[in-house]
């Protein structure tokens, strides 16, 4: 083990660009043979692609290549834009350059003088394709035949940071934020540069850094007070090819103006808003555009002037449209005082009742984000049925990385494969052939922006992420957003590889960890998609009719007689008739809803037989048992691996794992004694009850 890898201190700071040391033996000659690195631009994105290689390459084999303008010496990584490099054009013939696009990267290697040639039509590909080459090497992949052309699928990879300025982050689970310190900016931005690393290194190249939820003193991040701070840390990321943009208030013209209303239609108000977007890309020329919710859970928005969505984002849109700004609209609105008991407000119907009548109203610079699920980022719900029933308006996907429903990053639970469900989902857009990846990528209805957004999972602890294991989370979307047809296996094992190593038996174990995960949670928490039952505001562990909003009455309709909320179109709220084709039939009937489902849908008797042939009561409590012992299985399994990572990571995945295994049973245990105690039918196996 090297002294110089840091990946080794054990904190796991590194995460996946520790560039473990190679050894002599199979691919090392061929790593060995790289020498050099030759570029003659000196674009910043270019420049960082060189440091980024330099030091995988110093890590990994121990010695600093040299960096050199031109020349042809053998074994040399040559990088270089298309029309401004002898080399790079002389390598990539003209059809392979115009498959190339703004983020995409062609990477060659060359026999003769044992060189890797890494082409790109912009820097920020180039930057692109270095990664690439490095996550390669870090994997242990052959490097002396590569041929490669690579576009990203989504134009948008975008993370989306929940942090205030007092230092808190809304549903982080790593500590403090890396971007604000004692109501400031941070001006210590040696962390916010290792997390753009951490980003661009898996592809994303969009990032929004302040809460969605805009308080008083992130509204003034529009004004002189802060915006040369913000710009800072605008140019941080641009070093990695990351856009900077903002969330905003929609009351700023109140807030930090001295209007009277914010009124979309008030010209004094359109006013406003160009005078401020002149301000803002002043001091940031490449500035993306403001991320927005508003009229949801109690945060302003158009409503309050009797104006829409449509209204609202048009107005910003025109504001930002002379600098090639966008606008992203959030879809998350419903009205979070409304009354369960009342089984006609759906909270599942809101985003598409609200939005759907206004497609075609939306200026080509407003993307509507819409989350995965029209509930709210559970372990199992349907896929939102307003990912492409949009056919005029641009739409973006957005995923939730930070565990907030998911165990809170005390808990392991792997995301990738609930995400790759969710984009193969045949929603019938446009016929058969409409999978959400292809709404999300704009190609169903060619659309002009499209892509994904995630809510990050990253603060201040020293791992970045709480739990280790959390960062194939992070890494995993990334990935996933650069090219949604990635396995979520294959993804899992270039993290496990980049950040553990290649020893074969960790690689499988944390592999098959992961992969289990989803389905480990899902087990022992909520049912059938049913959802909810956490406490209520923090949503940590099981409270069955704790949510918050479900005050007036239990949100999952469980009696004595059965449970489930019905969404049908005959007897419940109608929400199954949002989607399309054969879904409509598919969920409306008890007999081809998939079971996981099947209470995200239907209210049935515990006695339910279920196509598993359970019954419902039965499904609860086996999966509940069964949840408790496979989370025991995974402290079991990390067991084994004591001795082939550094003592100081095991360690501390070792103590998450022991908090889950013990936090499963208090899930098995109050969520079976509830179903108990209501439908007083007996565990068939004569299990105890507690
Ligand atoms: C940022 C859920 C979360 C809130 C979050 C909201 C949203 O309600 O619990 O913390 O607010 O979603 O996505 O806007």
């Amino acid at each position: 083990m090297s002294e110089t890898n840091v990946q080794y201190t054990g904190d796991g700071y590194q995460a996946w660009l520790g560039y473990h040391r190679i050894a002599p033996g199979n691919v090392y000659e061929q790593y060995a043979a790289l020498k050099a690195i030759t570029v003659n631009e000196n674009a910043e994105v270019i420049r960082t692609a060189v440091t980024e290689l330099s030091r995988g390459l110093q890590s990994m084999l121990g010695y600093e290549p040299v960096v050199e303008e031109s020349g042809e010496s053998a074994g040399s990584i040559v990088l270089g834009t298309f029309g401004n490099n002898a080399i790079v054009d002389r390598t990539f013939a003209e059809d392979t350059r115009s498959a190339i696009g703004p983020e995409g990267f062609a990477i060659k290697a060359v026999k003769e003088n044992r060189s890797i040639v890494i082409g790109a039509s912009t820097a920020p590909g180039v930057l692109y394709g270095a990664f690439h080459l490095l996550r390669l090497m870090s994997t242990g992949e052959a490097v002396d035949n590569l041929d490669v052309v690579q576009n990203p699928v989504n134009q948008l990879r975008m993370i989306n940071q929940w942090d205030n300025i007092d230092g808190s982050i809304e549903r982080g689970y790593a500590g403090k934020s890396i971007f604000y310190k004692d109501n400031r900016i941070t001006t210590d931005l040696e962390r916010v540069r290792d997390y753009a690393r951490l980003l661009a290194s898996s592809g994303i190249n969009a990032i929004s850094i302040n809460n969605v939820n805009v308080h008083k003193y992130e509204t003034r991040f529009l004004t002189e007070a802060y915006l040369p701070d913000v710009a800072k840390v605008a140019a941080v990321f641009r070093a990695y090819g990351v856009k900077m943009f903002l969330s905003i208030n929609y009351a700023s013209p109140l807030e930090i103006g001295d209007l009277t209303t914010a009124d979309p239609l008030d010209p004094g108000v359109r006013e406003w808003w160009r005078a401020k977007a002149a301000e803002v890309y002043a001091a940031i020329p490449d500035f993306g555009g403001f991320l927005v919710k508003a009229d949801s859970e109690n945060r302003p928005g158009p409503f309050t002037y009797d104006r829409d969505h449509a209204d609202g984002s048009n107005m910003l849109a025109e504001a930002v449209k002379p600098y090639g700004g966008i606008v992203i609209w959030r879809c998350f609105v419903y009205n979070c005082k409304q009354d369960w008991r009342d089984r006609a407000t759906d909270r599942a119907r809101a985003a598409y009742d609200h939005f759907k009548p206004l497609d075609g109203r939306f200026m080509d610079n407003v993307i509507l984000q819409v989350k995965n699920g029209p509930m709210d980022f559970q372990v199992r719900e349907g896929v939102s049925p307003l990912i492409g029933a949009m056919e005029q308006t641009n739409q973006m996907i957005e995923f939730q990385i930070t565990q907030e429903y998911t165990g809170q990053q005390r808990h392991l639970c792997y995301l990738v494969p609930q995400w790759k469900e969710v984009l193969d989902f045949e929603t019938y857009a446009k016929g058969e052939g409409s999978p959400i990846k292809r709404i999300v990528d704009g190609s169903l209805y060619g659309n002009r922006f499209s892509g994904f957004a995630a809510v990050s999972n990253i603060g201040d602890d020293a791992n970045w992420t709480g739990h280790l294991l959390a960062q194939a989370n992070l890494y995993g979307y990334g990935r996933l957003a650069w090219n949604p047809e990635l396995t979520a296996e294959a993804i899992a094992e270039e993290w496990i590889r980049m950040t553990f190593g290649g020893d074969e038996q960790l690689v499988r174990t944390i592999r098959g960890m992961l992969m289990d995960s989803w389905s480990i949670y899902e087990d022992y928490t909520s049912p059938l998609g049913v959802g909810w039952m956490v406490n209520p505001d923090h949503h940590y562990g099981p409270n069955v009719d704790g949510y918050e909003y479900s005050k007036w009455g239990t949100y999952h309709f469980a009696d004595c007689h059965g449970i489930g909320v019905d969404r049908t179109m005959a007897t419940g709220t109608g929400y199954t008739g949002q989607y399309k084709g054969p879904n409509v039939e598919m969920y409306e009937s008890l007999a081809s809803c998939p079971d996981e489902l099947l209470l995200f849908f239907h209210h049935v008797p515990y006695t339910h037989v279920l196509h598993s042939g359970k019954t419902v009561i039965q499904h609860i409590y086996d999966t509940h048992f069964v949840g408790v012992e496979r989370a025991e299985q995974l402290q079991a399994k990390w067991s084994e691996l004591q001795g082939s990572m550094h003592e100081g990571l095991h360690q501390q995945v070792a103590a998450r794992l022991a908090e889950q295994a013990a936090h499963a049973k208090e899930w098995r245990d109050m969520i079976n004694t509830y179903f108990f105690r209501k439908s007083g039918i007996a565990d068939q196996l004569g299990r105890k009850i507690y």
